[in-house]
């Protein structure tokens, strides 16, 4: 784009830099292929035109709060004005109706108060400055108005805030649609406590946030005729469970693991527990503690929330002491036993914790210890009890505390739900969708498999949605939009979970044959899709492989897939704890029919998980979605630290929401995004470094009359003068300026990329002109 701009001397432009991605200057001198600018930082560089963007001389000083605002729409643009926002703690930016929202890192009360919900309610959108009320505040209207069911839909990659995001957008809804307080435990007041009780055994901290939601969730608020709340329900999505016993530095597990050690002494005492550091599910990482945040506190305020969302202090106590006997478990080592090929525990520390384990689950010690040291195989003739070798039984032992886990934390889902309670007759919702980014690791598994599947049934449901919008504007416009490819991402979905064929359906193949491994598994897949254009194999490994994603592409790693995608229930375990005592424990493992015990041995979490996702955006296709893209400005997690780097890799780089701002913004067509898309629109390509960037095409500039008239009415003066018609003054001056291939809709001019720059080039040039004109007067007058 930049190599077709009229860059004159004088002119203002951004040029790249390897450290801080773009640099402003002046154009000092130009020849065809190269560029002189001496720089605000006080460098003087030369680079190539084509690494040369303009820079917008009107640029206002605290920045646009909608980027649709911006003169020139282009990587160096969008940064300089979410930069120069969130240095003075405007967080907030619009990119038309889609919220971009820059995590502060600090806490901002004022912009979340009572006062703040007061001021928005019942205000249209762009009114007041951009923030998730007035998203929430906009569904909520239309809802009302007419009739739709809304979505709200926050994506970013972890740490970027969308967690937040969520609580604001619920609270701001309770708000609107809530009840008086004097109603007691209101379906509002449930929803939100909701909150606390799954960020408790849902949010762990890692690498990139000290409170990471391990799961994704969809909050449906469901409301009566006259729009109060009436009922809710949540749904989440894959918890990930290799955490509760596999935790690396400086990572920590589920925070209700800390909390529970930190609890008042008489719990402490009545679960057995003590210093996080003496149990082996914590102490494989160092970090015990989280900054600001005191654990004994949060166990009080968890046990709170758990009142007021319905869970009885029975239920809370069952539910505690199954977490402590997980870290019980955990501490259950193993040994070689007597016979060859067997285990026991493996000294009387590893005794004594099975027996505190087996007693808080309130099974009995003996089958604990047999349901982690042996199985059961049933042949035909007889059944034989077979021993496993101590590193068996560890795995076993893992097993047990994952399945438990899993169970504990779908248990309380439904609890939350049932005692909020559905609204059969609910008229319409309001769903919020808090779900994982787009993830490309070094190393990839199972978890980041389903993760991006989640973003390209996204990334689909908001192609459809973009276009059906284009069509609509480019109607209303009466342009011509005839060019507009509508360009999806179906084959990398077929490739994933086409039945039968796809990834997943060969992985559950893999996972049903008993003798499969990652090995074969990969095989299979490199001969199925050998041909497949979004499919590769990596030429050094011999088992990993490769998927084209619409956000780039990631390789995948299969060794723990085929493990990964057992939901599997070892019998034994299974046995063992729906014998327990307790009916909080039994209940979690409900005893299945001897039939269908056997034929449900091997299920499939890829199979469920996408037919979960699949649920989700039937319902998401039938209501009116809003966007909020969440960004996170530093990976130190620090306040007041902007770095260009990791923010445009956010923003060329995520999930589909990712440049769904331009669309609206101004751009002819969408987006997207592969290096070999073809369609008009802004859309990424690969940059020069290995990355990816933003580039525009179509129209990406959309200037209504008024203002393309008072910014260019200069290069013809003639052309206004005496007249009232802005349409027909904004079509001579065109005309006069020789540009080719614009469009003029109804309402704007529709010019194309770089068009914009040139008619600035000219702009500056008769300015320039008109001043040494001034100089050359004022100097003779001298
Ligand atoms: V993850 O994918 O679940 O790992 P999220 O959900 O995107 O991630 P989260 O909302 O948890 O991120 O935000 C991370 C942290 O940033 C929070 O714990 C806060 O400390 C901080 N944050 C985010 N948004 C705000 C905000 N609007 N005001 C203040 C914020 N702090
Ligand atoms: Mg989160």
């Amino acid at each position: 784009m930049a190599a077709n701009v009229n860059l004159a001397v004088g002119s203002l432009v951004w040029v790249e830099d390897p450290e801080v991605a773009w640099m402003d200057g002046e154009v000092v001198g130009v020849n065809d292929e190269e560029i002189e600018i001496n720089c605000t930082s006080g460098k003087t560089v030369v680079a190539k035109i084509s690494s040369v963007y303009p820079k917008d001389p009107e640029f206002p000083s605290c920045g646009v709060d909608d980027m649709t605002k911006l003169a020139y729409l282009h990587e160096p643009g969008v940064l300089q004005n979410l930069s120069c926002r969130y240095h003075i703690n405007e967080i907030y930016t619009y990119t038309g109706s889609i919220l971009i929202a820059v995590n502060p890192f600090r806490r901002l009360p004022h912009l979340y108060d009572n006062h703040m919900m007061e001021q928005y309610k019942g205000v249209a959108l762009g009114e007041l400055s951009p923030h998730p009320f007035a998203i929430a505040d906009a569904a909520y209207r239309q809802m009302i108005n007419e009739g739709i069911s809304q979505a709200i839909l926050v994506s970013g990659e972890s740490g970027a805030g969308k967690t937040e995001s969520t609580k604001m957008l619920m609270r701001y809804l309770a708000y609107m649609g809530g009840r008086a307080a004097s109603e007691g435990r209101s379906v509002e007041q449930q929803v939100l406590e909701s909150n606390p009780v799954l960020e408790a055994f849902g949010n762990a901290k890692t690498v990139r946030n000290n409170n990471s939601s391990r799961f994704g969730k969809f909050v449906e608020l469901q409301f009566d005729q006259s729009g109060r709340i009436s009922g809710a329900a949540i749904r989440t999505y894959l918890l990930e469970r290799s955490r509760v016993c596999q935790v690396s530095d400086p990572e920590r597990n589920y925070h209700c693991f800390y909390m529970l050690c930190a609890a008042p002494p008489e719990d402490v005492k009545r679960y057995k527990l003590g210093n996080p550091r003496t149990f082996h599910y914590l102490n494989q990482s160092n970090c015990y503690e989280l900054d600001g945040v005191d654990d004994s506190k949060e166990y009080l305020a968890t046990r709170k929330a758990m009142n007021v969302v319905g869970i009885s202090s029975d239920e809370q106590d069952a539910i505690f002491r199954v977490v402590a006997a997980i870290l019980h478990l955990g501490n259950v080592e193993f040994a070689k036993g007597n016979e060859s090929d067997s285990s026991e525990p493996k000294d009387d520390k590893s005794r004594f914790h099975l027996k505190i384990a087996a007693e808080l689950f309130m099974c009995d010690g003996q089958s604990l210890e047999d349901s982690l040291c042996k199985r059961v195989i049933v042949t035909r003739d007889e059944t034989i009890k077979k021993s496993l070798d101590p590193d068996s039984a560890a795995i076993s032992r893992d097993a047990l505390a994952k399945i438990v886990y899993t169970r504990l934390f779908d248990w309380l889902v439904n609890k939350i739900n049932n005692s909020i309670g559905q609204d059969p007759d609910s008229k319409y919702l309001i769903g919020v969708l808090d779900i994982y980014g787009f993830e490309s690791f070094k190393t990839n598994s199972f978890e980041q498999f389903c993760i991006n599947l989640t973003n390209e049934k996204l990334q689909q449901h908001f192609n459809q949605h973009v276009f059906k919008m284009e069509q609509e504007e480019y109607t209303k416009e009466e342009i011509d939009w005839s060019y507009i490819e509508f360009i999806d991402n179906r084959d990398i979905l077929d490739l994933i979970e086409k039945k039968p064929g796809g990834i997943i359906a060969l992985l559950d193949e893999a996972c049903m044959f008993p003798r499969s491994t990652h090995e074969t598994f990969s095989q299979k897949l490199y001969q199925t899709f050998k041909d497949h254009k979004r499919f590769s194999k990596p030429k050094l490994s011999p088992t990993d492989f490769t998927i084209c994603h619409y956000a780039g592409d990631v390789t995948y790693q299969t060794e723990f897939f085929l493990d990964k995608n057992k939901d599997y229930v070892v019998t034994e375990h299974q046995a063992l704890l729906s014998a327990s005592e307790c009916s909080f424990v039994s209940g979690l493992f409900p005893l299945l029919p001897e039939e269908s015990a056997k034929s449900s041995k091997f299920s499939s979490i890829g199979s469920r998980f996408k037919q979960q996702l699949q649920s989700l955006l039937e319902t998401l296709s039938a209501i009116e979605p809003h966007y909020i893209r969440c960004v996170k400005p530093n990976n130190q997690l620090k306040p007041a630290i902007f770095e260009n780097g990791a923010v445009l890799q956010q923003l060329c780089c995520g999930v589909s929401i990712l440049c769904i701002q331009f669309i609206y913004v101004n751009v002819t067509s969408y987006i997207f995004l592969h290096s070999n898309a073809t369609w008009l629109g802004i859309y990424l390509i690969p940059g020069s470094n290995g990355g990816i960037r933003i580039s525009c095409a179509g129209y990406p500039t959309r200037k209504t009359f008024a203002e393309f008239a008072s910014r260019f009415s200069i290069l013809a003066p003639e052309v206004l003068n005496g007249s009232v018609d802005e349409v027909a003054a904004c079509k001579k001056l065109l005309q006069k300026v020789n540009l080719k291939g614009y469009q003029v809709g109804k309402t704007k001019v529709f010019l194309r990329a770089g068009q914009m720059a040139e008619l600035d080039a000219y702009r500056s040039e008769v300015l320039g002109r008109s001043a040494s004109i001034i100089q050359r007067k004022v100097r003779s007058y001298l």
